[in-house]
């Protein structure tokens, strides 16, 4: 590898030593937590340009500091190509990360206080879609749904069932760790019966409706929240697409005179947030125009069928999934019925170089704490080039892994010297291909 930072190995080499250490590490491991992926050097390099220093609160051509030429340029041109590649109508891309991201969806339609209806942490949510101690379980109330502790798979009669007797004023639909297809539409007909919200969180899965191999949210919810970083390749940050107006005309909102485009700006800035991120909003219009190409179309569809390889291999040695497969990037390894914890074996799978996280299953009788389960996400390894032949040699080394849990540490390092040997024929961006 070439050298990357050369002022800052001079300056601070404990930092670019330990940068040097973590890029590494990254490159010859398997990055399998389904949240991760490679940003480019390009996205990198926008990511660490001069914007970092330009203070803009405000808008385009409304900002509150002077000298905005050339950054509300690029502030538009990420609002635009965010528009063309989702087929958006208005586009916020000044949220600082996923969670920022969606407090202002709350903020922009709902009142403190009032009921929402999403999944809880333990059973594949998010923390912000009403976890208890989160500011979205704390300031309002979650009406929890979760998929069928028997299929793994949301039972949209059951889901229904709740919306109609609980009449929460806005559903999220979105996952951390749910394997199959949402179909928006089924949650939209839901929310339009009982005149709640339907807002979707899309950041683990952007990558695949842009593909088009996993069905589009857009038509179907008021507004669509993402972060900008996981499968999108993008730079730390997070966007909202919404609607101009609001279906509902701000019918739980104080500000309902603003319509829905106005109120999700303004609860971002001035609601929320000060001044734009704009090296990362810069990076956020190039991962944009990335994510217009037919490669990474080809990449999002390549996510899925590598997946589909790794959980069919896993099925194949007899380990059992959440769900009984997947049709996204994540499959989640169930281990109820072993003697060892998720825990226990995402620990042995990171010693063998296999890094993922351990997570709940569907009816899962352990703690969060250790769990019954793993998460594995094929998104990082798709960037690097690997297909089908490598998911069944990983979902090999996994059952290795599980085989040997005893003595791990005498099977680890043989693995581990494996998966080097593989990922070295692979190229991580701003690693390898230097
Ligand atoms: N931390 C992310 C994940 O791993 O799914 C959610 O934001």
């Amino acid at each position: 590898m070439s050298e990357r930072y050369p002022h800052l190995k001079q300056s601070d080499p404990d930092i670019y030593n330990l940068i040097q250490k973590q890029a590494k590490y990254e490159a010859t491991t398997l990055k399998m937590i389904a949240s991760e992926s490679f940003a480019s050097i390009s996205v990198m390099e926008a990511c660490g340009s001069q914007l970092t220093n330009k203070y803009c609160e405000g808008y385009p051509g409304a900002r509150y500091y002077e000298g905005n030429e050339f950054v509300d340029q690029i502030e538009n041109l990420a609002i635009e190509r965010g528009k063309q590649l989702f087929g958006a109508e208005h586009v916020n891309v000044q949220p600082y990360s996923g969670s920022p991201a969606n407090q202002a969806v709350y903020r922009s339609i709902l009142n403190v206080g009032d009921k929402i209806m999403g999944i809880p942490v333990t059973d594949g949510g998010h923390l912000t879609h009403g976890w208890k101690v989160n500011f979205s379980g704390k300031d309002y109330v979650q009406i929890p749904y979760a998929p069928d502790p028997v299929t793994g798979k949301f039972d949209m009669d059951q889901i229904r069932g709740i919306a109609l007797r609980e009449r929460p004023k806005m559903i999220w639909t979105g996952t951390t760790a749910y394997p199959h297809t949402i179909h928006y539409k089924d949650f939209a007909e839901i929310a339009h019966e009982i005149d709640a919200y339907l807002v979707a969180d899309i950041a683990h899965i952007n990558a695949l409706i842009i593909a088009g191999v996993h069905p589009d949210p857009v038509p179907h919810c008021d507004i669509v929240s993402s972060t900008s970083h996981k499968m999108l390749r993008g730079p730390r940050g997070g966007f909202l697409l919404s609607k101009e107006e609001d279906r509902l005309h701000g019918k739980y909102h104080p500000e309902s005179k603003l319509n829905l485009a106005k109120r999700i700006d303004r609860a971002i800035f001035p609601g929320l947030q000060g001044g734009p991120h704009m090296h990362a909003i810069a990076a956020l219009a190039v991962a944009f125009k990335e994510a217009m190409t037919p490669e990474f179309r080809m990449y999002g569809k390549q996510i899925v069928d590598n997946a589909r390889t790794l959980a069919q291999g896993l099925l194949t040695r007899g380990y059992e999934l959440a769900g009984g497969g997947t049709d996204t990037h994540l499959l989640l390894i169930d281990f109820r019925k072993k003697d060892f914890t998720g825990k226990d074996a995402a620990r042995a799978l990171a010693q063998a170089g296999i890094i993922a996280n351990f997570n709940q299953v569907p009816g899962d009788h352990r703690s969060p704490f250790v769990t019954s389960g793993v998460r594995l996400g094929t998104s990082a390894l798709t960037s690097m080039g690997m297909k089908e032949t490598e998911m069944d040699q990983i979902a090999a080394w996994i059952d290795r892994v599980c085989r040997n849990m005893e003595n791990i540490d005498t099977v680890a390092p043989k693995i581990r010297a494996e998966i080097e040997e593989q990922c070295g024929r692979f190229t991580v961006p701003g690693y390898s291909d230097l």
